[in-house]
């Protein structure tokens, strides 16, 4: 029985998202904004896709008992800030995971984004679920099956204070991003939730 408010997609193959716009509310939601901006320490690192290394178009803060290593770098592991760890507890109640590393991404306009991807690096194991949790502005994410036959792309608008969980099989059949919107002039912090199960 899903809670009030959550919406949830059965997608072919054994996927499934669930969308709750308004899991934390407006106020508390400015509240954590705010802090977040402040508590963790931001950076725009570089990371090697094709063989090329790029800055990363988008701030990134993280922390985590175990390191994590994707698209060619290593996240070393580093201590949980208080208003993280709370939405921790917070999220790894709601979900039932016990999730270990919040991977922050910060867009700070429209012009910031991360490209079509899946969390699927092996010290997730297999058919991990990944929750999102949104504060700012809202921002498109794309969800793109692999294969055409699994039918069309899907969007989400991750509003304010929104959770969104992606299960099942969906990091092995979708490929996930946050486009470029140049329109959108303000910003967006997302925490992304992951259980890493060994060290990279
Ligand atoms: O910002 C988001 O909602 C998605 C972030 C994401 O896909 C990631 O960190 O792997």
């Amino acid at each position: 029985m899903l809670s009030p408010g959550v919406t949830r997609v059965d997608l072919p193959r054994g996927a499934w998202v669930e969308h709750q716009p308004d899991w934390i509310d407006p106020a508390a939601a400015d509240d954590l904004l705010a802090v977040l901006r402040r508590e963790l320490v931001w950076e725009q690192r570089a990371v090697v896709l094709f063989g090329r290394s790029i800055l990363q178009p988008r701030l990134i803060a993280w922390a985590g008992e175990i390191g994590y290593r994707y698209s060619g770098q290593t996240l070393e592991p580093r201590p949980f800030t208080e208003a993280v760890a709370a939405l921790r507890t917070r999220v790894n109640d709601r979900t039932g995971v016990p999730f270990n590393h919040v991977l922050l991404n910060r867009y700070r306009t429209g012009d910031d984004s991360i490209g079509l991807h899946a969390d699927d690096e092996p010290e997730l194991g297999e058919d991990p679920v990944v929750a999102t949790l949104s504060f700012g502005i809202s921002r498109r994410l794309v969800l793109v099956p692999r294969r055409k036959s699994d039918g069309p792309r899907r969007a989400f608008d991750l509003g304010h204070g929104a959770l969104f969980v992606m299960g099942g099989t969906c990091q092995r059949h979708f490929r996930h991003g946050i486009p470029r919107e140049p329109a959108v002039r303000a910003e967006r912090i997302s925490l992304t939730f992951r259980h890493i199960i060994r060290a990279p």
